[in-house]
């Protein structure tokens, strides 16, 4: 039979079967171990309902993506998450954030949460910046204002929303579907933090078509490294200069006839991104050293 993995918990599966409302819960073939196959919520499973009423998970379906933070795989939409305080918003992570997006063919949509704490000039700055690259969003999680929009935005779609802990990943969820569907947690007041409060990703179906996943806010990210592709690639609006630089294997550091330096200079690109840009190379520079060591 065919069906969804929908969440794990502790060594076992929770499967959805294709056209039932009902859940199984599940474990995995031990064969999957053997092969480092992990399966992953939002995975397509095939799989048998044993003598006990429980399940057992015999092949996994070819992935469409998957992410390893959060970890989930089948995803059309990140909805990568920012507040705008409490925790303060990032744009280095944002970018980074953005990047696994791209990675995966995944379409990035921005939100930024928390409207009751934006500060004068906030909202210029962060227009600025992406308001011509993305979708961007901002939306009050305390009272739902803005949420219709998200709404429109993944209908018909699986979208996983993700962040750092605390920015309203599991409010926002709640909002959308007008219902207390995830806990919600609290913000540390010395440390302006979450506090962990999602522990597993859960799919929850809007509609029939519609899929939200709420994930764990994260502390920390690091984005993959190991891919065979330019870093450039998937910034949108530096991949779009790049073909006009001098030099075709040019990284836009220091090079002579760099276009995107000299779009740096005059304003057709955001110093923002390009700093990112900057940091997440030299990251991958440094990993790379330090596996061919
Ligand atoms: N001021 C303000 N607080 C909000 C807003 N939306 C959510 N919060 C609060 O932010 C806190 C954290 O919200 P959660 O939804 O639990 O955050 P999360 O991102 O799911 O965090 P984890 O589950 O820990 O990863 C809660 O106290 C929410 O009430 C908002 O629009 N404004
Ligand atoms: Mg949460
Ligand atoms: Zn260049």
């Amino acid at each position: 039979m065919k069906g969804r993995i929908i969440k794990g918990v502790g060594g076992f599966y929770i499967v959805r079967p294709s056209n039932e409302k009902k859940e199984v819960m599940s474990k995995a073939r031990g064969v999957f171990k053997k092969e480092g196959l992990t399966p992953l919520v939002g995975d397509y499973v095939e799989w048998d309902m044993l003598q006990d009423n429980t399940g057992i998970i015999t092949d996994i379906y070819d992935r469409k993506n998957s992410f390893i933070r959060p970890s989930v795989s089948n995803i059309d939409i990140l909805l990568i998450v920012m507040a705008f305080d409490r925790p303060l918003y990032d744009m280095r992570l944002l970018d980074k954030l953005i990047v696994t997006a791209e990675q995966a063919l995944t379409d990035p949509v921005i939100i930024f949460n928390k409207m009751d704490l934006e500060k004068p000039g906030d909202r210029e700055t962060i227009n600025s910046i992406y308001k011509d690259l993305y979708p961007l969003y901002f939306v009050k999680g305390l009272t739902g204002e803005g949420i219709e929009e998200v709404r429109k935005t993944i209908k018909g779609k699986t979208s996983a929303l993700t962040g750092q802990s605390g920015v309203g990943n599991s409010t926002i969820l709640n909002r959308i579907f007008k219902e207390e569907k995830a806990e919600t947690g609290i913000i540390s007041h010395k440390s302006k933090r979450g506090k962990h409060t999602t522990r597993h990703v859960e799919i929850f179906l809007y509609d029939e078509d519609t899929e939200i996943l709420d994930t764990p806010g994260f502390s920390s990210f690091e984005t993959s490294m190991e891919d065979g592709h330019r870093l450039s690639d998937y910034f949108i609006d530096i991949n779009r200069l790049q073909k006009d630089c001098r030099f075709r294997d040019c990284k836009h550091v220091n090079e002579p006839g760099c276009r995107v330096i000299e779009a740096v200079k005059e304003g057709d690109l955001s110093e923002s991104r390009y700093s990112s840009y900057l940091e997440q190379l030299k990251e991958r520079e440094l990993f790379e050293k330090e596996r061919f060591k």
